[in-house]
Parts: C-alpha cells; sequence; structure tokens
C-alpha cells in the first residue's frame, strides 16, 4: 500500500519536473515533494503507523525517492542552465567576419597643411621658425619696415588701429624687425603667422588671413642667392619642373624688389583655364632689404645685407588644393574639410 503511494508520488514528482520549463517550476516541485510540508516528507511522518518491522525497509524506500527526485531535480536544473547558456551564446555571437567600424579620424585644415610643408621646406634649408605677436606697434609695423607717416596701407581704410600707436599687424614683417634688433647675425627664419587688413570678404581676400614671409641677412648676399632659393622652394611645393620668373616690383621695405611667378602646374607653362591662358602664377613677393631697414633695425648696412619674401599661405593652399573661394578656408564645413 505504502509503497504504491510511494510509487505514485515518485512518479508525479518526475512526471512534473519532465514537464517543467524553469526555476521557479523546478522549486515549487521540490516545495510540493521534498519540502517541510511536501508529500514524500508527510509519508515519513506517517512511518509511526508503520508496523516496526517494516519501518527501515520504508524508511528506504522514502529516502531512495527522495534521492530519485533530487537527482532529477538537479539534472533538470543542469539542463536549464545549460540551454539558457546555448541561448545566450547564440545571442551574443559575434560575425568576425564583419567589416570593422572606422573611428571617424579628424585631420589638418589645408591651410595647416600648407603651412606645414613651405616649413618643411625652409628648416630643411637651415631656417629657423620665428612667430611673434598679432598686435603690434607701429613703429615695429610700418616705420621700422620703411612705410612713412603719409603711405596708403596706413589709412584706417586698410589697416585696424587699437589706438594711435598700436595696430593688428598687416604682415608678419615686425618679427623680422624684432629679430633684426636683437643683433644675433647672421638670420636665416621665416614667420609665419595670422595677419589683418581692414579689407571687404570675397573669394581672394579676408579680414584675417595668414602670412609666411621670410628673411636671411649675411655678409655677401645678392639678388642671386634670392633668386636661387626662392627657385628652389618653388620647386619643392610645385614640382621640380617648375621655373620661376621675377618681375620688378616696389615695396618700401625691399630695394629692388621683385614679384615671382611660376609656370603654371596644371598646363607646365602652355596656358590654360586654371592660368587663365597665362602660363605662369604669381606666388609671391621678393626683394633685397632696403638699407635704410637694415639701419632703422640696428644692423651695419656697410657690412650686411639680406633679402625678404612673403607668401599668402591661404594663396599657397588655394592654389594647391585648386579651390576657388578663399571662404571655404574660413566656415568650416565638414563637407568642404574633409576632402583634403
Ligand atoms: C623686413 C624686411 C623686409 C617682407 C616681404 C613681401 C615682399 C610681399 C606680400 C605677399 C602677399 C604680403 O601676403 S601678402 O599680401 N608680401 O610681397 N614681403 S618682401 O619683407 C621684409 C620683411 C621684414 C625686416
Amino acid at each position: 500500500m505504502l509503497n504504491e503511494q510511494l510509487e505514485q508520488i515518485k512518479k508525479a514528482a518526475l512526471d512534473s519536473i519532465a514537464q517543467v520549463t524553469d526555476l521557479d517550476g523546478l522549486n515549487e516541485i521540490r516545495v510540493r515533494y521534498l519540502g517541510k510540508k511536501g508529500e514524500l516528507t508527510a509519508v515519513l511522518k506517517n512511518l509511526k503507523d508503520v508496523a516496526p518491522e517494516d519501518r527501515p525497509r520504508v524508511g528506504q524506500l522514502v529516502n531512495d525517492a527522495k534521492a530519485i527526485i533530487e537527482g532529477e531535480l538537479a539534472r533538470a536544473k543542469d539542463e536549464m542552465a545549460a540551454k539558457a547558456r546555448e541561448l545566450r551564446m547564440q545571442a551574443e555571437t559575434i560575425d568576425v567576419t564583419l567589416p570593422a567600424k572606422r573611428n571617424a579620424l579628424g585631420h589638418a585644415h589645408p591651410n595647416t597643411v600648407a603651412l606645414e610643408e613651405v616649413e618643411r621646406i625652409f628648416t630643411g634649408m637651415g631656417y629657423e621658425v620665428i612667430s611673434g605677436p598679432e598686435i603690434e606697434y607701429d613703429e615695429y609695423n610700418f616705420t621700422k619696415l620703411n612705410i612713412p607717416a603719409n603711405h596708403p596701407a596706413k589709412d584706417e581704410q586698410d589697416t585696424f588701429y587699437i589706438n594711435k600707436e598700436i595696430v593688428l599687424r598687416t604682415q608678419t614683417s615686425p618679427v623680422q624687425a624684432r629679430v633684426m634688433e636683437q643683433g644675433r647675425l647672421p638670420i636665416r627664419m621665416i614667420s609665419p603667422g595670422r595677419v589683418f587688413r581692414s579689407d571687404e570678404v570675397d573669394a581672394t581676400h579676408s579680414p584675417s588671413f595668414h602670412q609666411v614671409e621670410g628673411l636671411v641677412i649675411d655678409k655677401d648676399i645678392t639678388f642671386a642667392d634670392l633668386k636661387g632659393t626662392l627657385a628652389e622652394f618653388a620647386k619643392k611645393l610645385f614640382g621640380e619642373d617648375t621655373r620661376v620668373k621675377f618681375r620688378p616690383h616696389h615695396f618700401p621695405f625691399t630695394e629692388p624688389s621683385a614679384e615671382m611667378d611660376v609656370t603654371c602646374f596644371k598646363c607646365g607653362g602652355k596656358g590654360c583655364r586654371f592660368c587663365k591662358g597665362e602660363g605662369w602664377i604669381e606666388i609671391l613677393g621678393c626683394g633685397m632689404v632696403h638699407p635704410h631697414v637694415l639701419e632703422m633695425c640696428g644692423i651695419d648696412n656697410e657690412k650686411y645685407r639680406g633679402f625678404a619674401f612673403g607668401v599668402g599661405l591661404e594663396r599657397i593652399a588655394l592654389l594647391k588644393y585648386e579651390i576657388d573661394d578663399m571662404r571655404l578656408l574660413y566656415e568650416n564645413d565638414i563637407r568642404f574639410l574633409k576632402q583634403f
């Protein structure tokens, strides 16, 4: 009788275990059959009604049933854990053959790229890169550069005045004037930097742009040194086939002065749309440092001579990257910048 009851309980428990699908369900089964008030425990409690000689056998049967149910519970639990793990592994599968996500990397602005290239060329020829203040004394921006009080460049239409004596520098030449005054000779330097002119914004003008000026001071410097140096610069910047020509010009701070053209790097000098049929592109201004400038900056103009030049950095960037509007360089439109 008890035997049968035990078999039934065991069967019912094992059936339930076979059907249950989660850990809560398993727990309920454990409580229901093996708990303090569970069905199997109840049988044990009734052992007192069993004849004393049968008790060990019945007790053994109950314990066997208990062990079997416990074993099944443990097995079912392990099975559920394995299944859950399997599902998780499937959900978390990584397709290692998928292309990697690219990190969006920024890069230097075309102006910066152009500046670094110019700096690389001149430092390669032994020049120092020296910077100076953007807010300057009128004295250094104009007077020491031989630009007289009545010169049109000094007009308020062209120059931003902070007060009567202080301006936003219109060129980086005052940096060179300061270096000359320090009196350490010879000098081989370039001074890149931001300059300011009271210009309306259009495709080729901006009230703030960048220049690179250069200065060499030594004994026995001649116009031939200027030509050789700047011809080399042009080749390095635009390609080895580039030729240069110099046209006479006037600057207050150099004498003689010239503008330098390079052969169009698109057509090689034949004439094309890019150079407007000219074959030549104007690239920089240059000249031998005016003896009066040397003197005002404390250099003995009997013993020393020098040459100087100035290029607009934006002009180089526009030409090299074939950009047709200077404003694009300042607007920081990511769609434009991405192209370089
Ligand atoms: C000192 C003496 C002489 C610097 C020079 C130029 C010619 C020149 C322009 C190019 C285009 C300015 O950016 S731009 O608008 N510059 O043509 N600059 S010689 O001469 C100096 C500089 C410093 C003490």
